[in-house]
C-alpha cells in the first residue's frame, strides 16, 4: 500500500468562521479528513500569524478558544485529524528563525500579500508581516507535508515555501518533503453581503457584510434580507449581477442544488421571496453546527483536553523535523 499523504493547512483565529471560510475552505478540509486511507490531515489554528496585526489580548484569547470550538462544531474530528494551536508547538517559531536565514529579503518583499498589507497598514509594517510566509513555510515543512489545501491567494506563499525547502535540501541533504498546493477547482468564492464585489472576510468590521457560522437564525435572515443586490427583479446568474450571483452561489453551496435549478424556480418570484429561501437554507445548514458549538463552549474542560491532545501529537512530529534541521546545520547537540 502506498504511504498516506500528509495534508496540512492553517487558519487565523481572527473573528468568527464565516460562511465564506466554511464553504471555500473548511468543507474541503472535512472532505480530506474523511479519506482516511489516503490522507493524514493536520489542521492548525495559526495564532502566531494573527500577531502581525495588533490584537486586543483578552478578546484574542477568547476568540481563539471559540474558534477552536467552531472548528470542532463544523466536524473536524480530533480522532481522525490533528487539530492544534500553532503557538503551543514552539518548533514553529524556532524553525522560522532558521528559515529566515534561508530567505532573501527581496523574495519576501515581492509577496503580493506583504505589499497589500503594507499599503493598508502604513503605520505598522512590522518584521512579522515580512516574515509571515516564512512562518507559514515552517508550519508546512515541520510536518513533512505533501499537500496544502489553500485558496488561490496563498499560492505564492506556497511557491516560496517550495523554494526555501529546495534551497535547504540542496545546501545539506534531503530534509524537507517538497509540498504541493491543493487548490480545489470547485471551491466557490463567497462575497460580502454589503459589497458583493469584494470577498466575504472574517475581519470585516461591518457586521452586515458577513455571516458567521454561529450567528443566530434571526440574524442570518436579517443579514440576507439586507444583502445588497441590484434594482432589477429577475433572479438569474449573470455578469454584473454581483449580489444575486453571490446569493445564488450561497444557496447552491448549502443546498447542493445547481444554480440553474434554483434560478429556474425563483426567476420571477421577486427578490424578497428569493432572499427568504436563501436565508432558510443557510439557517438549516448552520443549525446543527451552532447547537454543537454551544455544547462545546459549555464544556471548557473537554475543550482543553482536546487541545492538549492535539498539541502533543503535533509536537511529537515537529520535534523530529526540527532536531534533524539543527543537526544538519551544525548546532551543538544538547
Ligand atoms: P481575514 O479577514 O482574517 O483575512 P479571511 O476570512 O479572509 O480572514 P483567511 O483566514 O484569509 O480568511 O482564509 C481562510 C481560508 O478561507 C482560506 O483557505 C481562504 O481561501 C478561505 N476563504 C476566505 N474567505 C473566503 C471567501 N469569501 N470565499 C471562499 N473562501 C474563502
Ligand atoms: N496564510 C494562510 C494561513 C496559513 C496556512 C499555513 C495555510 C498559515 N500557515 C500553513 C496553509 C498552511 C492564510 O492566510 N489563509
Amino acid at each position: 500500500m502506498e504511504k498516506k499523504k500528509t495534508v496540512y493547512s492553517g487558519i487565523q483565529p481572527t473573528g468568527c468562521l464565516t460562511l465564506g471560510n466554511y464553504i471555500g475552505a473548511i468543507r474541503n478540509w472535512l472532505k480530506l479528513q474523511e479519506e482516511l486511507e489516503e490522507y493524514f490531515c493536520i489542521y492548525s489554528i495559526v495564532d502566531l500569524h494573527a500577531l502581525t496585526t495588533r490584537q486586543n489580548p483578552a478578546l484574542f484569547r477568547k476568540t481563539a478558544l471559540s474558534f477552536f470550538a467552531q472548528l470542532l462544531a463544523v466536524g473536524l474530528d480530533p480522532e481522525k485529524s490533528i487539530l492544534y494551536f500553532q503557538s503551543h508547538v514552539p518548533q514553529h517559531a524556532e524553525l522560522t528563525w532558521v528559515l529566515n536565514c534561508f530567505t532573501y529579503v527581496g523574495e519576501a518583499g515581492r509577496m503580493t500579500q506583504f505589499k497589500e498589507k503594507s499599503r493598508k497598514h502604513k503605520d505598522n509594517i512590522n518584521m512579522g508581516l515580512m516574515s509571515y510566509p516564512v512562518l507559514m513555510a515552517a508550519d508546512i515543512l515541520l510536518y513533512q507535508t505533501d499537500l496544502v489545501p489553500v485558496g488561490i491567494d496563498q499560492k505564492q506563499h506556497l511557491e516560496l515555501t517550495r523554494d526555501i525547502a529546495m534551497r535547504f535540501n540542496a545546501a545539506y541533504s534531503p530534509t524537507f518533503t517538497i509540498p504541493q498546493p491543493y487548490i480545489p477547482k470547485t471551491g466557490a468564492k463567497i462575497c460580502s453581503l454589503s459589497d458583493p464585489t469584494a470577498k466575504m472576510s472574517k475581519s470585516d468590521p461591518d457586521e452586515n457584510a458577513t455571516i458567521s457560522i454561529i450567528d443566530p437564525p434571526q440574524a442570518i435572515m436579517n443579514k440576507i434580507k439586507r444583502a445588497v443586490t441590484d434594482c432589477e427583479s429577475v433572479v438569474e446568474y449573470r455578469e454584473g449581477k454581483h449580489g444575486i450571483n453571490n446569493l445564488l452561489t450561497i444557496f447552491s453551496a448549502v443546498s447542493g442544488r445547481s444554480i440553474e435549478d434554483i434560478a429556474d424556480e425563483y426567476r420571477n418570484k421577486g427578490y424578497a421571496a428569493f432572499k427568504n429561501a436563501v436565508g432558510e437554507a443557510v439557517v438549516e445548514e448552520l443549525r446543527p453546527i451552532r447547537e454543537r458549538y454551544e455544547k462545546l463552549m459549555a464544556d471548557k474542560e473537554y475543550l482543553m483536553q482536546v487541545i492538549r491532545s492535539g498539541d502533543e501529537k503535533a509536537d511529537r512530529i515537529a520535534r523530529r523535523t526540527l532536531s534533524k534541521v539543527y543537526r544538519k546545520i551544525g548546532l551543538v547537540e544538547r
